[in-house]
């Protein structure tokens, strides 16, 4: 080597420091999106609960139908999402949702569901199996659903219901939206770690899907959650926002969904 030749230790001590930033600037038009789309839920109002499905509201327009194991915590996020305390009832008592519960958002033809939770363990088994049925039957035949949020706690996933569901879901290429709730009971280290473990799992399933981080007690993820659902019930905004054309918010591929 040259005598005066730098060594690569001295020139990068002689280069100026660059600032690197690793804080993940968000798009304010998407930002927009989701405030909007959170005061949209905001409208949700009670419209009709169906012991089964050929007593549901009629099979028009969208809906969104929220699933989970009992007490996965299904009500509780339709509260916080619509930042109403009581609109889907939540309880300490497992199996309070024995219905199917409709709420439309603004018009009954966008619409949210709470389905009755299953596993509840007081239910006697005969009616756990009529319930699996109608929930069944509401899956795979319903027109108007456009979309599953699936709750699993997220000290729990995967278990046996959920894997059901998913088949459901996956049979007719119904797109999942997953949610692992209560969140705020793992440190974010082993929150992460079951999120990525849950993510991988699901891509062998090959299916259409989503998940986040949830929690109705530190209102974790509900803007992630309300776009989401905005998207998938056709909710269009109001252009004229501030300076932003919507339509230059480039759309999410595959590849975006299944991150
Ligand atoms: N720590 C914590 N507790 C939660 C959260 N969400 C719900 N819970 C609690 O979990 C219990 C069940 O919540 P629900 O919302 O009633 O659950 P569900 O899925 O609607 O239950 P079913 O109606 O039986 O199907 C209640 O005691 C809630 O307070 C959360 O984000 N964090
Ligand atoms: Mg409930």
């Amino acid at each position: 080597m040259h005598r005066y030749a730098k060594s690569k230790d001295t020139k990068a001590k002689l280069a100026p420091k660059q600032k690197i930033s690793y804080e993940k600037k968000s798009d304010p038009a998407i930002t927009e999106y989701a405030t909007q789309s959170l005061n949209w839920l905001r409208k949700a109002e009670f419209l009709m609960s169906a012991p089964k499905l050929n007593l549901c509201v009629e099979d028009s327009g969208y809906e969104i139908a929220f699933a989970g194991r009992s007490n996965a915590g299904k009500s509780s996020a339709i509260n916080a999402l619509t930042n109403q305390r009581q609109l889907a009832r939540a309880s300490k008592k497992p199996g309070r949702t024995q219905m199917i519960n409709f709420f439309s958002l603004g018009n009954p033809d966008q619409r949210l569901v709470d389905l009755p939770g299953y596993g509840y363990a007081a239910v006697p088994e005969a009616m756990k199996i009529v319930w699996q049925k109608e929930l069944e039957n509401y899956l795979i035949h319903r027109q108007s659903l456009q979309g599953l949020v699936l709750l699993m706690d997220i000290r729990h996933p995967l278990q046996h219901f959920d894997l059901m569901m998913l088949e459901w879901a996956y049979s007719r290429k119904l797109f999942v939206h997953i949610l692992l709730t209560k969140a705020d009971k793992l440190n974010r280290g082993p929150a992460n770690k079951t999120l990525l473990e849950v993510k991988q799992q699901l891509k062998k399933m090959k299916l259409s899907f989503s998940i986040q981080l949830f929690s109705s007690l530190n209102k974790l993820g509900l803007e992630e959650l309300a776009s989401v659902m905005a998207g998938r019930l056709n909710y269009t905004l109001n252009k004229n926002l501030d300076g932003i054309d919507i339509d230059q918010i480039p759309l999410a591929t595959e590849d975006d969904v299944n991150e």
